[in-house]
């Protein structure tokens, strides 16, 4: 690896750098410039060793796994790249000479937004860790546009703002114009007899979409590994607009341009939430699509081997069901392009592909009607039916007379094609993200496939990157554990388990105490700049950080604190342990009553901060545009994680983990990961509440709940609700107010079973502030689960699939 020798040769390197890119003097140099000089910069330090990591892979013929992904949360990469490369140190103090503070260039790179949540965020994790274990994997997406809208909250309400994060430039990216493809839409497609009678497939008359590869390099930590994030962006082809317009038909090549254009515009904002629009389908075939051609055409042209090895050498790893169509599609690769005959494809193809399952929630469960599908894809339309007749022969002759297994395993039923039939026929290893999640899919949403296929199923419990949320996120406590055990944690996060005997250190404990004091004073001057607001840093620093959805049960937090400002108002003389309630989190354009979440928490964090009887003891506030860069900021500072979803549905979570890293106390429902962390920790050193994922699994089937039955039996909960509606906290008269969530937790029954956990919710409440109040006690925990969360790095994760799934080694060079 290249290096810069000190910062002298940092600043010559500077100075010539930005002269070239900017012709300007550097005193008139924007922030913004400055970070791509430096981006440029460490492109230029890695870039052999990027072009290297790829020859060794090719020359070693080592396999490679492909992760394929429709989103990646990459969030800023230059502290992460400076760190990766271990140059922070002399970039700061070379800049330091020149006058500026890196702490302030950082902020000037934007966040790509290409990524929802968890999802994206784990690929994110994924791609990091592969490079740091120096595996040779890769991810593949696409280049959109326009990310994730930007939040801003505007008279208490989320306003959705486009995000153009590529306006100014991205200079981690290299577009690879002489790597692109081909991928091909609509059109008619047949099979019919070739000379020698056997049957082939015509495809004619469809339209051409031009996929053209950016790469980002994913650089491991102090190694020579440069992996490759690959993403598509879709451009018109010439040759199909020159023939459009020379048939004269101007409007139909205009309409050809913009809908090209439209494929890589936009993320969709959902996340599980099914929303089958056509657009969706064109964006996963395509990054699909023009992923797997050059895969193929790589291993073709530099592996020299038969493609009936492909799989020894290939593993396609699909993160949910977006990426589902790399089963038909390498179908169609290998039959039509490569002269494979359909059995031998089929082995290939289930041998190469591996599928990750991230939710169990019907309406997330991808399905598209079927005329949709076939007449935008026809080819893989022929194959996906082809893959359901054989299924649905066997299934048949396995268990005749047994109609309804047909309906619970078919890709194509009721006018849909149902994707994750269609991932776990065409894979050899399902998984879920958390033990308990794991357990669900075999039990339950995927229960006939596990009696078919019981030896694909495992689970594989998330992680996160230890890297980038206590390495880079909070430098402080990185480097006071550092201090205390040595700082080969940082290479072996397994290791951080040597703090365990530091829990009752009270030398360590002032020191920890400190760090976290500190980080919730940078989190409370951020506060103040943006929000006018003073928070007390003495205050348990409350925080629920997540997408908003009703499973995950913001409204349970929110409720909780309005009842407790209802406490303080009926006994003014009442003393509570002061608390800061943090939210932060973006809703669905589309979902209304995660709107109407936001807007309940911004008007009780109103009327709750402007009441100076209460605003000593507690505040509230939520914070705009939650995305990665302000994860990193908030994941420091808080004591308590909030993790309440409704058991059984949150999959696995990752925000867990990191809360936990960096010392806070996990405050949630046996759900997920959750059900992981408290095996590790120990009831001593969580806070678990609520009803159990069977407790809940038995109201669906067996019904027994009455939301108007704790509504009549419970005060308390009866003056919540009817707050909602009375106006008594929006101060309008007339209009509904709440409507919306009344409604879904009374007329609806509360599917999410907000009112039966609220009163063990606020018993763990007061469990956490009994706790806050022995300090020791409360540093013992924290020191507990960070001492416990090396197992939540996404290296172990790694570790796992790399070892269970994709039979891939580690290349040292
Ligand atoms: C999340 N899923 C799970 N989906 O909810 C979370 N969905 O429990 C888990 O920890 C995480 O995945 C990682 O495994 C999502 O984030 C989406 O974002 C999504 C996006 C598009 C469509 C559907």
């Amino acid at each position: 690896m290249k290096k810069w020798q000190d910062k002298e040769e940092f600043k010559k390197l500077f100075t010539e750098k930005a002269h070239i890119l900017w012709e300007k003097d550097l005193r008139d140099m924007t922030l913004n410039e400055v970070y791509q000089t430096i981006a440029y910069m460490i492109r230029d330090l890695v870039s052999e060793d990027w072009i290297r990591t790829n020859e060794i892979y090719a020359e070693q013929k080592v396999k490679q796994v492909y992760y394929f992904s429709i989103e990646f949360l990459i969030g800023r990469l230059l502290e992460s790249n400076l760190l990766g490369i271990d140059m922070d140190d002399i970039c700061r103090q070379g800049l330091e000479d020149m006058g500026w503070d890196l702490n302030k260039v950082i902020p000037a790179e934007r966040d790509p937004g290409l990524g929802n949540g968890g999802l994206g965020r784990l690929a994110a994790c994924f791609i990091d860790s592969l490079a740091a274990l120096q595996l040779p994997g890769h991810g593949n997406s696409i280049r959109y546009q326009y990310g994730l809208f930007n939040q801003r909250i505007v008279d208490n309400q989320q306003v959705e703002l486009p995000d153009n994060w590529l306006v100014n430039g991205y200079p981690w990216e290299v577009k690879k114009v002489d790597k692109a493809v081909y991928v091909r839409f609509g059109g008619n497609a047949y099979m019919r007899p070739d000379e020698d009678g056997n049957l082939e497939c015509v495809h004619e008359k469809y339209s051409s979409v031009r996929a053209v590869p950016y790469d980002v390099p994913i650089i491991g930590y102090h190694n020579n590994t440069v992996n490759t994030l690959r993403l598509w962006r879709a451009e018109y082809s010439r040759e199909q607009l020159y023939q459009e317009l020379s048939i004269g038909d101007r409007r139909r090549a205009f309409r050809y341009k913009d809908s090209v254009q439209q494929i890589s515009r936009f993320l969709y904002p959902d996340d599980s939430h099914e929303d089958g629009r056509r657009l969706r389908l064109m964006q996963e075939y395509f990054f699909v699509s023009a992923g797997l051609q050059s895969i193929v055409r790589h291993y073709k042209k530099k592996y020299h081997e038969s493609i009936y090895k492909f799989d020894r050498y290939v593993a396609i790893h699909i993160n949910d069901t977006h990426p589902a169509l790399v089963i038909p599609e390498l179908m169609r690769i290998l039959m039509d392009e490569e002269g494979v005959s359909w059995d031998a494809a089929w082995n290939i193809t289930v041998r190469t592909v591996a599928y990750t399952n991230h939710t169990i929630l019907p309406e997330a469960m991808e399905k598209w009607s079927i005329p949709m599908f076939k007449e935008l894809l026809p080819r893989i339309y022929l194959i996906v039916e082809e893959i359901n007749n054989r299924w649905l022969k066997e299934v048949r002759s396995l268990y005749p007379g047994d109609g309804s297994r047909a309906r619970d395993v078919a890709v194509l039923w009721d006018g849909q094609v149902h994707m994750a039939h269609l991932a776990v026929l065409g894979s050899h290893s399902v998984n879920g993200v958390a033990e308990i999640h794991s357990q669900i899919l075999k039990d339950s949403t995927l229960h006939q496939f596990y009696t078919c296929f019981p030896h694909r199923f495992s689970n594989k419990t998330n992680g996160i990157s230890h890297r980038r949320w206590l390495i880079e996120a909070n430098p402080q406590l990185a480097s006071l554990i550092d201090d205390t055990i040595g700082d080969s944690w940082r290479r072996t996060p397994s290791k951080l388990q040597d703090l365990m005997p530091f829990a009752d250190d009270p030398a360590f404990q002032e020191q920890l105490t400190r760090v976290k004091k500190d980080r919730k004073e940078i989190l409370a001057r951020y506060i103040r700049d943006r929000y006018d607001t003073d928070v007390r840093t003495d205050s348990i620093f409350d925080i629920q950080i997540k997408r908003i959805h009703l499973y995950k049960r913001q409204t349970l937090n929110i409720l909780h604190i309005l009842h407790l400002y209802y406490l303080l108002k009926d006994n003014p003389k009442l003393k509570i342990t002061p608390r800061t309630f943090l939210f932060g989190g973006k809703a669905a354009a589309g979902y209304g009553e995660a709107k109407e979440t936001i807007r309940l928490i911004n008007v009780v964090a109103h009327m709750v901060n402007s009441d100076r009887k209460v605003n000593k003891q507690m505040k509230v506030l939520f914070l705009e545009n939650y995305n990665v860069s302000l994860g990193q900021l908030l994941f420091p500072a808080a004591d308590v994680s909030e993790q309440i979803s409704t058991a059984g549905k949150e999959a696995s979570g990752t925000g867990n983990m990191k809360f936990m890293m960096n010392g806070a106390i996990t405050l949630g429902t046996m759900d997920g990961a959750n059900v992981e962390i408290h095996r590790k920790v120990g009831d001593e050193n969580c806070v678990i509440f609520g009803l159990r994922a069977d407790e809940v699994m038995n109201y669906y089937i067996h019904g027994g709940y009455s939301s108007w039955q704790m509504y009549s039996d419970d005060a308390a909960i009866r003056r919540l609700m009817d707050a909602l509606v009375d106006g008594s906290i929006d101060g309008s008269i007339g209009g509904d107010h709440f409507g919306m969530l009344y409604s879904a937790f009374l007329d609806r029954n509360d599917e999410y079973f907000v009112l039966k956990d609220f009163q063990p919710y606020c018993q763990a409440q007061q469990e956490i502030a009994k706790r806050y109040g022995d300090h020791t006690k409360w540093c013992h925990s924290s020191v507990v689960n960070i001492a416990q969360s090396g197992y939540f790095s996404s290296d172990r994760t790694i570790q796992q699939y790399a070892d269970d799934i994709w039979r891939i080694k580690p290349v040292k060079h």
